[in-house]
């Protein structure tokens, strides 16, 4: 099973279920301290979790390049962009809290393979183009998703998202910038920004999650509000607004059977592979091994600022009992 497994709430439903769907359907927003049905809790801690830890694993790629970037311009917008994963990743563990679980739960969870993080930070960035490529379309994609989260029905949620949303869409514009740099650069540029799109096009589709027919959790997330749109809607979307971005660089879009379809309004686009996206699931992605070693070592590392941390909190708390 590639999913964890959900309760079903229709067998079991309740009237304090009834009158918190009644809640969802009138568009409230639903604060920690509210009552909750636990398959909400559990669900949104989840896909929170998971969304935290996918920013945190995507500083990785990117921090790769941060001291090779081609000018010092470069160098200080890229430190900046993972410098903003990492806020990115605290709002998140921040909003995941309010449901009742520690931001070292999660990460214990993350590292002992309970927890995922998103599919595309398992490749890897070859060449500086692929910076390129990562803001473009990696963060064009996460903005795709995100940006109807921000109605999500969780308050700390949807407000976490309106923050990352706006500094999402910084990330993509400079991913472009240095694509239309590569691109219309030298023969070599342009070369090496249409070999970043060849590699990161399929995984970037991916972002968006299993076909709509194998998605465990979309349903009943969109019951509740935690999903605005379903995995294959978003993917669609993504694909009608990159392509024209695609033929505005001068590059093309690795896929023989992109076509306009007069009919549908919309691009018909092949899809990616889904027995590689469910063999990176399962940690066999080309860099899934080494973003855990990375995420571990970081963990280990910081023991020692986490215990002296504790210990600092345990005397002021200690001082000011004695003080009373
Ligand atoms: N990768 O039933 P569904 C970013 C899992 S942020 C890995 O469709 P759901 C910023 C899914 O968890 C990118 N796993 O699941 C940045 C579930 O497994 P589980 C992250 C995936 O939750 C840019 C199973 O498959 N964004 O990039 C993926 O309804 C640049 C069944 O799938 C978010 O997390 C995948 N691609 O829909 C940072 C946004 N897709 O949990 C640095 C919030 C699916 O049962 C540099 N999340 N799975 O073990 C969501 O919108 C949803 O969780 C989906 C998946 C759409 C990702």
């Amino acid at each position: 099973m590639y999913a964890q497994l959900v309760k079903s709430e229709a067998s079991s439903e309740t009237q304090a279920d009834r009158d918190f769907q009644a809640r969802i359907d009138r568009g409230d927003t639903i604060e920690p301290k509210d009552w909750m049905p636990e398959g909400y809790r559990r669900t949104l801690i989840r896909q929170i979790g998971q969304h935290a830890h996918s920013e945190i694993v995507g500083q990785l790629p990117e921090g790769n390049w941060i001291t090779r970037a081609p000018t010092l311009e470069r160098k200080a917008i890229l430190l900046a962009k993972v410098q903003d994963e990492a806020g990115h990743g605290l709002y998140l563990y921040c909003a995941a809290e309010t449901l009742g679980v520690s931001r070292d739960d999660l990460t214990r969870q993350l590292l002992d393979g309970r927890m995922k993080y998103s599919s595309i930070f398992s490749y890897p960035t070859l060449t500086w183009a692929d910076m390129g490529a990562v803001g473009w379309l990696v963060d064009g994609a996460a903005i795709m998703n995100q940006v109807p989260l921000q109605r999500t029905s969780y308050g700390p949620y949807a407000r976490a998202m309106v923050r990352i949303c706006k500094e999402e869409s910084f990330h993509q514009r400079q991913g472009f910038d240095v694509m239309m740099k590569m691109a219309n650069g030298t023969s070599a540029q342009r070369r090496m920004a249409q070999d970043a799109l060849d590699r990161f096009w399929f995984p970037a589709l991916m972002m968006f999650g299993p076909s709509d027919a194998e998605s465990v959790h979309s349903a009943q997330s969109m019951r509740w509000r935690i999903k605005m749109n379903t995995n294959d809607e978003l993917r669609q979307k993504f694909v009608d607004q990159t392509v024209p971005q695609a033929e505005y660089l001068g590059l093309t879009v690795p896929d023989p059977d992109l076509a306009w379809n007069e009919e549908t309004g919309h691009y018909d686009f092949t899809e990616p592979d889904w027995d590689e996206f469910f063999a990176v699931l399962k940690g066999d992605g080309p860099c899934s091994a080494d973003r855990i070693d990375a995420k571990r070592k970081a963990w280990d590392d910081g023991a020692w600022v986490r215990e002296g941390l504790m210990a600092h909190a345990a005397k002021k708390a200690a001082a000011a009992l004695a003080a009373e």
